[in-house]
């Protein structure tokens, strides 16, 4: 049984999520997924739109995913890895290097991120979209 696990704040889930949890979970049998609480993304310095209850409701969901669990801190990995007996920790390419300290504990595998796509993107696409609708909304006043 090899397990694997991965962290992040999978807000407004979308393709290039969903790719990076099924490349994980065809590295072994069981995926546990760490998701960054509402807490911790105000460390990460990341301003999320979805709470972290429904980040969760929907990453469990997902048929790849076994188990999901709540990232508090930057420092839990090592205790996850070892609380959870995992073999192999993996994560986006976005973080190449920036985890091989985890060598010691599991194997540490970077995995391709899908292009295109990020939350940031859908967010700016959203705000354009909704600048437009409040300039036409100028023009029919
Ligand atoms: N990802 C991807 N392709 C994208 C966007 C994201 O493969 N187009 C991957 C990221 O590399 C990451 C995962 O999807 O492995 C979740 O991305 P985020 O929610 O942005 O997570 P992040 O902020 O990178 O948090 O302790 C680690 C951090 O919690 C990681």
């Amino acid at each position: 049984m090899k397990r694997v696990i991965t962290y992040g704040t999978y807000d407004i889930f979308h393709i290039g999520h969903l790719k990076l949890l099924q490349r994980a979970k065809a590295l072994g049998d069981e995926l546990i997924v760490a998701i960054s609480t509402d807490e911790f993304n105000l460390k990460k310095g990341k301003r999320v739109m979805i709470p972290y209850s429904q980040r969760v409701e929907i990453v469990k969901n997902i048929k790849c995913v076994d188990r999901v669990i709540a990232e508090e801190s930057w420092e839990q990995k090592i205790s996850d890895i070892k609380r959870y007996n995992i073999d192999i920790f993996a994560i986006g390419d976005d973080w190449e290097g920036k985890f091989d300290f985890l060598r010691d504990y599991c194997q540490v595998i970077y995995l391709p991120r899908t292009q295109n796509i990020s939350t940031t993107k859908l967010k700016n696409s959203l705000n354009s979209a909704f600048e437009i609708i409040e300039a036409l909304k100028k023009d029919l006043e």
